[in-house]
């Protein structure tokens, strides 16, 4: 139990931690409570961007700058609680990308890994470390950390995905390189497919040595997800917490997919609610298809496709869908179970 001390110990005190500043010193016991607080304290808020009113806004931006000139046309989803940071949380970024017809966003690399969740369009391909690969609506896209990429399109409608980043994470760690490639496209060396083919199939070249701490696989196409999704969800009940809930793998350990962020999908059937949950992982959903609603800390967000929603660490969420739905989510989770930081919740 503590005891309050006198005005005149209290007054030494004040004067005694004044005196402390020139010197760069502080006294903890000031500020323990503070810096470890007794469980996390959840860091900006629950939100939903709905893309019916982001896209127009996503549009318009093309008639302003091509790909080229921005480098990456990009409308970022930023925190409303964590304004002018460009983070949609402490630990993760998102944004909507938009490339037209014909344009090429040229090729760079930088140490953070990125990951595209595709919203619309079709014809558009990214170039990741010599091979191209052609996106469709729902496929899952890494572009690991310091390969060169680039993107194009090839088609002849507006392609549009979420690009989600370890921006904050790498920038904590203040191991941030980046750098242009000579050209705006990089030489393509292998055959469209080629990834898929060797390591996405439970097939693996003989004698395979992984380079990286990422999947050899680099696009997860949303068809092969879809019918693994919809054969779970036939064959038993839902999680109750989490619904029928899938992560990405990669082939090569059964890890994560990538080295920092948790990339799931989950299938939800129409009338199904999660019970009470929280993680301390800070999350990002995409509604790929159907229809519900999250309530987080009380606070109801409905969603419909292309909606993203934001969950920030240690909140208490529920999800509804109100139609059979699909929900693609990334997370700072792998980050956090390599350090052993990672906790979760039940209710
Ligand atoms: C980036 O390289 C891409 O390659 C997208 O498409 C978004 C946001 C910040 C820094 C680099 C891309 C990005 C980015």
């Amino acid at each position: 139990m503590s005891v309050s001390p006198t005005p005149d110990v209290q007054a030494k005190r004040e004067s005694f931690y004044r005196a402390l500043e020139p010197h760069s010193m502080a006294a903890l016991w000031t500020r323990l409570r503070t810096l470890i607080p007794s469980e996390p304290t959840p860091v900006g808020v629950a939100h939903r961007w709905s893309y019916e009113l982001a896209r127009p806004h996503l549009l318009e931006s093309a008639e302003l700058i091509s790909a080229a000139e921005a480098e990456r046309r990009v409308l970022l989803l930023e925190n409303p609680g964590l304004p002018g940071t460009s983070r949609i949380t402490n630990t993760i970024y998102a944004g909507l990308q938009l490339i037209m017809p014909g344009e090429v966003a040229p090729a760079h690399r930088h140490t953070q890994s990125a990951l595209r969740f595709i919203i619309e369009g079709s014809a558009a391909f990214t170039a990741v470390d010599g091979e191209k690969t052609y996106m469709e609506p729902g496929d899952f896209v890494i572009t690991p950390a310091w390969t060169w990429h680039h993107h194009g399109h090839d088609g002849n409608a507006p392609m549009v995905w979420l690009d989600g980043l370890d921006i904050p994470i790498v920038a904590f760690f203040n191991s941030v390189f980046r750098e242009e490639h000579e050209v705006d496209e990089a030489p393509i060396t292998r055959p469209a497919g080629d990834a898929l083919a060797r390591y996405g199939t439970g097939l693996m070249p003989v004698g395979y040595r992984s380079s990286t701490l990422n999947s050899p696989v680099f696009n997860y196409p949303y068809a092969r997800t879809r019918e693994a999704l919809y054969a779970l969800s036939r064959a038993g009940a839902p999680d109750p917490h989490a619904g029928h809930l899938m992560r990405y793998t990669n082939p090569v350990d059964g890890g994560w997919a990538m080295p920092t962020l948790a990339t799931m999908i989950r299938m939800l059937p129409a009338g199904f609610f999660t019970s009470p949950y929280r993680s301390t992982d800070s999350a990002v959903f995409v509604c790929v298809e159907g229809a519900g609603h999250a309530v987080v800390e009380g606070q109801q967000f409905d969603f419909a496709p292309h909606d993203v929603v934001v969950i920030p660490g240690w909140m208490k969420y529920t999800l509804h869908a109100s139609k059979d739905t699909v929900l693609f989510s990334y997370s700072d989770r792998v980050a956090q179970e390599k350090l052993g930081l990672f906790h979760e919740q039940r209710f």
